[in-house]
């Protein structure tokens, strides 16, 4: 667990890093989804580095709120993908780490083009439902924004995958009640996510997003949940900008980056750890 803990700072620190590089980007949704990627990809998924894009025989990971790149990236890079080197390169001319992730760009990890919000679980149902024709016992994950609930084409998704009992997906909803222009009960209230996943026939579990013991535990649970005729969905509790503490709960750095003063103060809050910086 320390070990996850490690991990989860530095890539917090390579958020901050490259955001501020670019001098644009995403960084309260990356900060605050750090301790779940870091979960999944460090300790609960079985997935190969070696990138292979059709996933066979591997679990697969779909970004859904595909602005939260930075995160992505370097989880994809310290978990061997590409040379954490390459995270230097965020978001400018010619890299393969653009603003949102693409496939043309051809990074090893990335297997849809996201930004668009609202698509992802309609993609991790079809791995899904690919892997049961392939009798593949692998298991889907996807990661959603709640803002980005508001789009129909979720809704459409949710419906689809209980009827068709996709039950080796576990989608996971970052619910930290901020979106792009505000609260999201002020931009569109979503109301109980977790009443709305039930009613709609999927098994649901909540978690505190930025305690890596209740993640584990909680991810760990789903995938006993799983191959049980049912779509698993893990309402995920999380604080926009986790680890910063100027960013800890505002909408207003959904998508802003820090200053070099404000980068100064974040880095001393995320110390360097033994990984090293990229
Ligand atoms: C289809 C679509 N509509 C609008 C946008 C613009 N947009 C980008 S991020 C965002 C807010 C998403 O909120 P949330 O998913 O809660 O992300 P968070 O701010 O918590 O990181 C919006 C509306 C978009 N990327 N795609
Ligand atoms: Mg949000």
């Amino acid at each position: 667990m320390a070990e996850l803990t490690t991990i989860a700072t530095q890539i917090r620190r390579d958020i901050v890093r490259m955001v501020h590089g670019a001098s644009s980007g995403h960084p309260g949704g990356s900060l605050g989804c750090a301790d779940f990627l870091t979960a999944l990809f460090f300790k609960i998924m079985k997935h190969n580095s070696a990138f292979n894009m059709n996933a066979t025989n591997e679990d697969v990971f779909i970004l859904s709120n595909g602005h939260i790149s930075p995160l992505y990236y370097s989880a994809l890079a310290r978990s061997g993908y590409f040379d954490i080197k390459e995270l230097a390169t965020f978001r400018k001319l010619n890299s393969r780490l653009q603003g949102h992730p693409a496939t043309h760009e051809h990074l090893p990890g990335v297997r849809i083009a996201s930004g668009s919000l609202g698509q992802g679980m309609s993609v991790a149902i079809g791995a899904a439902l690919t892997k049961k024709l392939n009798a593949e016992k692998n298991l889907v994950f996807s990661l959603h924004g709640d803002g980005e609930l508001d789009e129909g084409q979720i809704w459409e998704a949710v419906l689809f995958a209980a009827h068709h009992k996709v039950d080796n997906l576990i989608s996971t909803i970052d619910w930290n009640g901020q979106q792009i222009d505000g609260p999201t009960d002020k931009v569109m209230n979503l109301g109980n996510i977790r009443q709305k996943f039930d009613a709609f026939g999927w098994v649901t579990l909540e978690m505190n997003g930025n305690n890596m013991d209740d993640v584990v535990s909680t991810l760990e649970k789903a995938k006993t949940l799983t191959g049980q005729g049912k779509p698993i969905a893990i309402m995920m509790h999380t604080l926009m900008g986790k680890g910063v503490d100027f960013m800890e709960g505002k909408h207003e750095w959904h998508g802003v980056s820090p200053n070099d003063e404000q980068l100064a103060s974040a880095l001393t809050q995320l110390p360097e750890t033994s990984l090293g910086d990229y």
